[in-house]
């Protein structure tokens, strides 16, 4: 892993703590969208070298509500930016390496995504995210 494209940030209501990126601390949105697939609304923002994810639930029962239940607002995930994202998955796997699907999902901003598990990552939850479909 050479890169990390963002940090994930779990939050009760990205409208609510938008501010406080934006003129707090003057860090620019880059977007807002829905990704059905995980129930979440994101908003990027560009942080210089990499960007931060908010992360807010759609409904009570995605990942990301259970996290904010249990461990309240806070980082949640980190993800690194890869190119060839199932033969980076498959040598983890052979690292041993817990993964939460055989393969690549849809994420946000036309990305594929995998998560590793965090109980095999010391952890913390990492992701791998692959942009090299996208025509951006
Ligand atoms: N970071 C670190 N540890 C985490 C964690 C996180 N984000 N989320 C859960 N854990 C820990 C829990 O604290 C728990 O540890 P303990 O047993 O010591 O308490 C353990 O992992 C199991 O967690 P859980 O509360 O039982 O929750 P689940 O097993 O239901 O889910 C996980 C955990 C990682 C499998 C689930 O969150 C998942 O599938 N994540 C991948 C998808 C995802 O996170 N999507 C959101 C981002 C999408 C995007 O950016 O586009």
């Amino acid at each position: 892993m050479k890169r990390v494209d963002h940090i994930g940030i779990a939050v009760k209501s990205i409208s609510e703590t938008l501010p406080y990126y934006t003129e707090t601390l003057g860090i620019p949105l880059l977007g807002t969208e829905e990704v059905p697939t995980q129930g979440l609304k994101v908003a990027f923002l560009d942080a210089g070298n990499i960007k931060l994810e908010l992360l807010e639930p759609m409904s009570e029962d995605s990942t990301v509500a259970k996290f904010i239940d249990k461990r309240g607002e806070g980082v949640h995930h980190v993800a690194f930016g890869v190119t060839g994202i199932q033969e980076r998955m498959d040598e983890l796997k052979e690292h041993g390496v817990r993964l939460l699907s055989d393969g690549p999902k849809p994420g946000a901003g036309g990305a594929q995504v995998a998560f590793m598990h965090p109980k095999s990552s010391f952890g913390v939850l990492y992701e791998l995210c692959d942009k090299s479909g996208n025509r951006e």
